[in-house]
Parts: structure tokens; C-alpha cells; sequence
């Protein structure tokens, strides 16, 4: 309470003018005893003080967001309509001169220099009020994912009865360890639809993450309409791994995820990668090609075979066109050139091409990101490393003033696979089961700390080819990769985190998610604490 900012006055007036009525026509409903540090919730916020009473909410709740500020209101709504979905109660925002209004959700916009970054929020529950307190609205919204995972499915049977929900109560303030939590999506080797990516991007805003990176090009397929040169979709986009019917998006599908992905405060990224991983491009364009065959369309799953001419003017003015393109639909500050594996480009020109393709980013308004290779070439301290296999390359970053993202294969790979048994994945890393997934700090591999932007899983799609694939490989690892880039290690432990991964299995299940069943977790055993407070 003490940090409520003078904008949210008139709503904490009006509040307390509604719960004085309230206390007036109703007696107070009597409520469970709750422990909020007990709850599971996934990412482990940064500090959790229980009061051990609850918020009841029911029919007389409201939210209320803070005023003229469009995007606390949207976060409202969001909110509103999550709540609708998991617990089928209709809760108004901001509605005006209701008098049934017993009890609120403030979602306020505050000055507090408590909260040390734009995605810090803090998180109080009352018997009467719930307040959510942040700088922004992306705060706000990392706030109410809190808030949805405190929000019981089933309540104890006299208060369902009633249909009321009991939030258990307390204080909670928040903070993101990493500022970039992303996941990558091949959409290359196998295309996905708008819709299984925007599935995707709903269920990894649930646990905070804020950054989609989109693998657009590989040399099995080109995934996004570049209208100044329509072959590299007509063609290149016209299979996928196993010779199916590839697909694309075209600018406008591409916007729509972008929008999609900003309702949730999530960044997408687009990556075009280059000069290897570039068959599909060639196929289309063969005067891109670096041998100067032209190639055919390719189904299979090698890497390393492909390159552009990295000596030819007309590779650079293609490379222009297609990074203005996409850079103009695209409000986030990266552009990823992916520059990985180009086995057949010669180290020079492999150099000169990373240093020009970094300036033509640059002239686009944009942050070049690379695959850690992108280190040998004379890049700027601004563009940023993606580690994934080389440690070498990661120094060579470091030593350049490079930020880093971690995503090294052994651990954060999302398509190795489980254990011997996994349906879908490979293993040329290791494999991955969800304990080794989680049981990792991105600090240990020697990058210093302030080179680290964050961690992100990349999920290539060799070996799927539809959502419920997708799902298998992706959950449950994703949870714990979101845990370890949002929580601060000393809240991180595989014991007391594997009952929370546990407690995710309703919720997994409402969203028709297919997970893999990892015998590491006794799913069966927390099947009825879940979501539920008795
Ligand atoms: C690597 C390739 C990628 C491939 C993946 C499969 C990177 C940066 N490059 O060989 O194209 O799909 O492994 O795990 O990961």
C-alpha cells in the first residue's frame, strides 16, 4: 500500500468508498487458511511473504487499471479474459458506478523506485484488494501471469458452492534476472501455421518469457514473403524436411504474430540466415549461389553444404532488400543473420561478408545478432552473440564487448531428445532430460555477467513437423529454461522445482498441450493439489 503512486488515488479512494458499502451489506466470507509461499508457481518470483488469509474472488470483483494509460487497461482486459476462460467468471474493467462491487484488482502504474526494472512488479494480496504495482504496462503484465497461476481452478466444496475462488494472500515483488528469455522456433526445416505459432507464444508469455526468435530460412525452405523477390516463397518456400508441402507467411500472417507476440509483451525475432543454410534461396535465385550450380530443392536433414557468393554485389543489394523488408514490419531492436555452420565459405570471405551484412542491419535500424560464429568477423560491440557450441567463439565475443545470449546445445537445446526412449529429437549434443535441462546457471560457463543479455532455448524442427511434436520437445523443458533466465539462482532448486513443474500438469492439460511425460516428475502424485486449495 505503501508505494501506491498518486495516480492510483482516485482508484484506491473509490475502492475503499466500494468495500465500506460492501462491509455494510455483507458480513466477510469466511476464508480458507493459505500459505502463499506454498503455492506453485513457475518462474519462482524473487520474494514471497505470506499472510495466510484470502482475496475471495467471486462475482462482486472488479478490476480497475490506472487512469489514461491504454496499455494498463489492455493488460486489465487480458487479464479479465484469461480469468474468463480458466474459471468461467466475468469480471468488469474499469466499469463505472457499479454498485454490487464488493471487492478489486487494481492494476496501477506506479513510480516506486522499489521497482528496479521495467518488467518489476509487486504483487499484494488482501482479504479485500489485490494490487499490482509496476513501472509499465509490461510489468503489469509479467504481474498478472503471477496472479493467473494464484488463481485456484477448483476451490474447497463450500466455496465452490458460492463460486468463490480464494487467492491466497500476501506480498510478492518480482524482478526478471535476465532482462532476454526467449525461445527459438525453426519454422524452416518444418513449417509451423500463424495459429500453432501463436499457441506458442501464449503458452511461453504464461511463464514470462519475452522473446520469440523465428528461424525463417534454412536451406530446406524460406518462410516469409520478401515482395521484391516473390520466387524465394513461391520456390524456396514450397517444401519442407521429408518433401512435404512447405509453406510461408506472407508480411501481413507476419504481422499478425508480431502483434500477437506485443499483445504479450514478447519481441519477436526474425532470422534469416546466412551465407550458409542458404539452399532454398539459391533454388530460387541461383545467382546467389556461392558454386555456381544451380541446386535443387532439398528434403533432407545435412547441414553445412550451402553458401551465397559472398564476392558479388548483387548477393549484397538481395541481402539489403530482404533485411529492409523484414525490418520494416518488425518493431523489435534485432535482426539475427544467423551465420552458423557455413562450412563451404572461406574464412575471408566468410569475415568480409559478416562485416558487410552487420552494416547493412545497421543502416536498417537494427541490432545484428549471429550465431556465436559471427565472432571471427570484425563485429561491433553492439551486435550480439548467440552461443551454441563453440566456447572459444563465446570469448572471442566477450573480448569484443559483445552481450551474449546462452543457448549452449548440451543444455538448453529444446530438439535434443529426453532420453534413449524420445519419439522425436536428436542427440548429436546429449540428451536432455528435464533435470539437466534445469540444473544449470547460464554464469558457469565463464562469461561474465554483465555480457550475459539472457538464455534462450532454440527448438529446431528437424524431427517434427506439427504442434503436438513441437509440444513434446518444447514442454516441459521450456518451463524450466523460463525459471532460470527469470529467477535468481539462489530461488532455483530441482527438488522444490520439480512439485512445481508437477502442479503445471492441469494447466498443461487445459491447454491441450501434449508434454512429454518425463518419469523424473510424479506428475500423478500432485494431480490433485494443482490448482486447487482445499
Ligand atoms: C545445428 C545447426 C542447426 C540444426 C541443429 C540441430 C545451430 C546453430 N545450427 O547443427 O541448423 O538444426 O544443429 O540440432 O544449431
Amino acid at each position: 500500500m505503501k508505494t501506491l503512486c498518486i495516480r492510483s488515488l482516485f482508484f484506491a479512494s473509490l475502492a475503499l468508498l466500494l468495500i465500506a458499502c460492501a462491509e455494510k451489506k455483507k458480513e466477510r466470507i469466511a476464508m480458507p487458511t493459505t500459505d502463499l509461499s506454498k503455492v506453485s508457481l513457475i518462474p519462482k518470483p524473487l520474494k514471497t511473504i505470506p499472510t495466510n488469509s484470502a482475496f475471495a474472488l467471486d462475482q462482486f470483483t472488479a478490476i480497475y487499471t490506472s487512469k489514461n494509460a491504454t496499455a494498463f487497461e489492455e493488460v486489465g482486459t487480458f487479464l479479465a479474459e484469461k480469468l474468463k476462460d480458466k474459471i468461467n467468471l466475468t469480471i468488469p474493467v474499469n466499469s463505472e458506478g457499479s454498485n454490487s462491487v464488493e471487492r478489486v484488482i487494481y492494476i496501477n502504474q506506479s513510480d516506486s523506485t522499489d521497482l528496479k526494472t521495467p518488467e518489476a512488479y509487486q504483487l499484494y494480496i488482501n482479504q479485500d484488494s489485490i494490487i499490482i504495482n509496476s513501472n509499465t504496462a509490461e510489468g503489469a503484465f509479467r504481474g498478472i501471469q503471477t496472479l493467473r497461476q494464484l488463481v485456484p481452478l477448483k476451490s474447497n466444496d463450500t466455496l465452490a458452492l458460492q463460486k468463490i475462488w480464494p487467492v491466497p494472500s500476501g506480498k510478492i515483488v518480482d524482478n526478471p534476472n535476465f532482462a532476454y528469455r526467449g525461445s527459438m522456433l525453426d519454422v524452416a526445416r518444418h513449417f509451423f501455421s500463424v495459429d500453432d505459432v501463436k499457441k506458442y507464444i501464449d503458452l511461453l508469455s504464461y511463464y514470462k518469457i519475452n522473446v520469440l526468435h523465428l528461424h525463417l530460412s534454412d536451406d530446406q525452405g524460406w518462410r516469409i514473403e520478401i515482395k521484391s523477390w516473390p520466387k524465394l516463397t513461391e520456390i524456396g518456400g514450397s517444401t519442407e524436411v521429408g518433401g512435404e508441402a512447405g509453406g510461408y507467411y506472407t508480411q501481413e500472417d507476419y504481422k499478425e504474430i508480431v502483434r500477437y507476440a506485443a499483445e504479450r509483451y514478447m519481441t519477436i525475432i526474425p532470422e534469416i540466415d546466412m551465407p550458409g543454410h542458404t539452399n532454398a534461396a539459391s533454388v530460387s535465385y541461383p545467382f546467389l549461389n556461392g558454386n555456381g550450380k544451380t541446386p535443387k530443392l532439398y528434403e533432407g536433414m545435412r547441414v553445412g553444404f550451402s553458401t551465397f557468393d559472398t564476392r558479388k554485389d548483387t548477393v549484397y543489394a538481395f541481402i539489403d532488400d530482404v533485411v529492409r523488408e523484414i525490418s520494416a514490419i518488425t518493431p523489435g531492436p534485432y535482426f539475427h543473420v544467423g551465420g552458423d555452420e557455413s562450412h563451404v565459405t572461406k574464412k575471408n570471405d566468410y569475415i568480409h561478408f559478416i562485416n558487410k551484412v552487420e552494416k547493412i542491419v545497421q543502416k536498417h535500424g537494427k541490432r545484428m545478432i549471429g550465431w556465436d560464429e559471427v565472432a571471427i568477423a570484425d563485429v561491433d560491440s553492439t551486435s550480439i552473440s548467440q552461443w551454441w557450441a563453440s566456447e572459444e567463439n563465446a570469448k572471442k565475443a566477450v573480448d569484443k564487448g559483445m552481450q551474449i545470449i546462452v543457448s549452449p546445445a548440451k543444455k538448453a537445446y529444446l530438439d535434443m531428445e529426453y532420453d534413449t526412449l524420445s519419439k522425436f529429437g536428436l542427440h548429436w549434443a546429449a540428451y536432455i532430460p528435464v533435470d539437466t535441462a534445469y540444473i544449470w546457471t547460464p554464469e558457469e560457463y565463464g562469461i561474465p555477467l554483465e555480457n550475459i543479455l539472457g538464455v534462450e532455448a532454440p527448438l529446431w524442427s528437424e524431427t517434427i513437423s506439427n504442434i503436438d511434436e513441437l509440444e513434446y520437445l518444447a514442454f516441459p523443458r521450456i518451463i524450466g529454461y523460463s525459471e532460470l533466465s527469470w529467477s535468481i539462482k539462489e530461488n532455483r532448486n530441482w527438488e522444490d522445482y520439480k512439485v512445481r513443474l508437477a502442479d503445471q500438469a492441469p494447466f498443461l492439460d487445459r491447454m491441450d498441450v501434449k508434454y512429454y511425460p518425463s518419469a523424473l516428475i510424479d506428475w500423478k502424485k500432485s494431480e490433485y493439489t494443482y490448482e486447487t486449495i482445499e
